[in-house]
């Protein structure tokens, strides 16, 4: 379950268009958090920026693009001549791992720790910046002894180790675009992925640790490689010691290449539209977009939204991002962000209930994190797991907590809040995709009055809305598309190989807006809840109804931790809602209870959005990135065959789930 792992999700350019109705807005949500004082205070960000970039978008990232250092300082902000292919500071020259790593060593904070590694067996290992510079520097010597050069592809398979981060910042230095796969990934699954970006080198580990074991990597590596003659080496990172199998031919320990290198190494400035990483994301159909990010519009939002939604103060905050770097949300909250941020961060390279439940907050004290950026996913859990695990632990050095992943269910909102946040932290709920490369649509602590359950507010600088079938903005009040409106520095650029479907998915849906895919409303004060995939909408009786809302009224009955929601083909209303609902720690399961489920569902939303039938399960299909697969609820309450299933994080799970269905009501 860890939060932060793929990159799977519903194909963006399959929409459903059911009806012409918008999306019921069914939810009413009336709490309200203002700002701690004194955070509000010192925030790094205000009210201020908000008007400043209303007045001049363009000319308030290009301040922004002065957080960064530039070999050659742009002159040019956006070049959008050739919509929707975008490019920022197109003029400008910089170098992305000097940005994240030599900078900050240069400016005398050498000593400051970047890396508070924590090994799942419980190991740890402290990298400073001047340490960071060092291994980043010899990696990136090694690389280019393996004859790696400037536009070359690389593919990453590892654990969540220091090497990972060491590994993306040393391609960076030497202009070779990383392409990061989950490690777990099927060799399938990588072999289709280090194809499609024509990948020369490929680093991995023997394994890593999870749930208390060495978990391999690298035989999925072999068996990928073989049906991949480009890759000219396999980089092995020793991590588990575990045995593995040998190839001389093409396989390098790690160790052995970047001992005998030399800690220096001369940064090259590229220009800020080099591409810096592919990132993939699969759809239920077709093959994997390869997702194209390049270097000075993405590291300038990146490191932006990074100080302004974390209000990150770098000399004294501890800051703790739970992902997965497998994931987008590693890549830019991890690795750019925070690094361009010279923020001091923890790494963790296991799961939570790894030795005992309460492994994330014995961390949180253990290092003073101040700042924990996790998934609604993981909050779940950990309420299923019950309040007493974190009441455990002193919190109290936490200051702001982020979500990211899915809508966070008001109540999973309110349970963070209180259990994690001792109803001091304000959450920042920041909605983003691969495709965006950085955060959107977010509160900023010192700012907003948050809501549970939004994301409220397009970040300064950002232009989206909520539109209907037919591209019209809709009304305060109500529901449909989530479009954005403007170009931004870290959009993606295009699919890898394909610009075509570029624009096929997200630019040709709505006339010159890009189509996130995902359904949202705007609710009276014009703040935007996100209501999950368009793919994923219900239409009952003529309905189109947010499986989000569904989901969320039953994460507020006390006996649900989770649950997810998918319309199944239903003779008379088209569609019927079907619940699946995991109970919180001691509550039992029986008829009266799902009646009572239903019933509360009615309550909260109106019966029309009653659920048919609700099934109790032990656990959900996700993937790697924690997100619910609900097109495999689907086809468990359609009696279809399940269809690719290679993207969940354990597949047994719905062998499970399906022995539940005869006995459904
Ligand atoms: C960063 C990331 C993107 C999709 C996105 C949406 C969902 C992400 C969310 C959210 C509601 C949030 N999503 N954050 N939905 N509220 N705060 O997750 O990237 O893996 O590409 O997924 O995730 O559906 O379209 P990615």
């Amino acid at each position: 379950m860890p939060c932060g792992r793929t990159n799977t999700r519903a194909d963006k350019g399959r929409w459903r268009v059911s009806s012409n109705e918008s999306l019921a807005n069914l939810l009413k949500e009336e709490r309200r958090f203002t700002p701690p004082e004194t955070l509000a205070a010192s925030a790094n960000v205000t009210a201020q920026a908000y008007e400043q970039a209303a007045a001049d978008r363009l000319g308030f990232w290009a301040e922004q693009a002065r957080r960064l250092s530039w070999a050659t300082e742009p002159q040019q902000t956006l070049d959008w001549l050739n919509a929707p292919f975008a490019k920022w500071f197109a003029d400008g020259e910089l170098n992305v791992a000097y940005n994240c790593v030599d900078r900050h060593v240069e400016a005398g904070l050498g000593d400051r720790v970047a890396l508070h590694f924590e090994g799942e067996p419980g190991d740890t290992r402290t990298v400073t910046y001047a340490e960071l510079k060092d291994e980043v520097s010899r990696a990136a010597n090694a690389l280019t002894e393996l004859g790696v050069r400037a536009g070359d592809r690389v593919a990453v398979y590892l654990p969540m180790i220091p090497e990972a981060v060491i590994a993306m910042l040393a391609c960076a230095r030497i202009g070779a675009p990383h392409s990061v796969v989950f490690g777990g990934f099927s060799a399938d699954a990588v072999a289709s992925r280090i194809q499609d970006a024509d990948a020369k080198i490929v680093i991995t580990a023997d394994g890593g640790w999870r749930r208390g074991k060495p978990s391999a990597l690298k035989p999925a590596i072999d068996e990928a490689v073989a049906s991949c003659p480009q890759v000219e080496h396999v980089l092995v990172v020793r991590r588990t010691g575990q045995d593995v199998a040998w190839d001389e031919s093409h396989d390098v320990w790690w160790h052995e290449v970047t001992e005998r290198q030399s800690t220096e190494h001369e940064p090259q400035a590229f220009n800020a539209e080099h591409p810096l990483f592919i990132l993939y994301t699969s759809g239920t159909t077709g093959k994997p977009k390869g997702i194209l990010h390049t270097s000075g519009g993405y590291l300038t939002q990146a490191a932006f939204t990074h100080h302004a939604v974390f209000d990150l103060k770098p000399e004294t905050d501890v800051y703790w991002c739970t992902a997965d770097i497998g994931w987008v949300t590693g890549h830019s909250y991890i690795v750019y962000g925070p690094l361009a941020n010279g923020a001091t961060q923890v790494l963790y390279e296991g799961t939570p209930d790894t030795p005992h439940q309460g492994r994330f907050w014995e961390i949180v004290q253990k290092y003073g994190v101040s700042i924990l950026y996790t998934a609604p996913t993981a909050i779940r859990t950990f309420m299923k797991w019950g309040d007493e695990i974190p009441a455990k632990f002193d919190l109290s050095s936490l200051r702001v907590l982020g979500s990211v992943g899915e809508p966070i269910n008001p109540e999973a909102w309110m349970w963070y809040r209180r259990n994690i946040g001792g109803d001091r932290c304000p959450i920042v709920d920041t909605w983003w995709q691969t495709e965006t490369g950085a955060m959107m649509i977010s509160p900023l602590p010192g700012v907003t009055a948050t809501k549970p359950g939004s994301a409220q507010t397009p970040l300064p600088g950002i232009a989206a809305t909520v539109v209907d079938d037919e591209g019209r903005e809709v009304p305060d009040g109500a529901g449909g598309y989530l479009v954005l409106t403007e170009p931004w520095p870290s959009m993606l650029r295009t699919i890898w190989g394909d610009d075509q479907r570029y624009v096929d998915t997200y630019w040709s849906r709505f006339q010159g807006r890009y189509f996130a895919g995902d359904g949202a409303k705007k609710d009276d004060d014009g703040d935007i809840w996100l209501l999950g995939r368009v793919d994923d909408v219900m239409l009952v009786s003529g309905h189109n109804i947010s499986t989000t809302e569904v989901e969320s009224a039953l994460v507020s009955h006390p006996k649900v931790a989770e649950a997810a929601v998918v319309g199944a083909a239903d003779a008379t209303t088209g569609q019927a809602i079907v619940a699946f609902v995991i109970l919180r720690g001691s509550a039992q399961d029986s008829d009266e209870l799902t009646a009572e489920l239903r019933d509360h569902v009615a309550k909260a939303l109106g019966p029309i959005a009653k659920p048919k039938r609700v099934l109790t399960v032990a656990e959900l299909p996700k993937t790697r990135s924690g997100k619910i697969m609900r097109r495999l609820l689907r086809d468990v309450a359609e009696n279809r065959e399940l269809g690719d299933v290679t993207t969940l994080t354990d597949s047994t799970v719905m062998d499970l789930i399906q022995t539940k269905l005869p006995t459904a009501s």
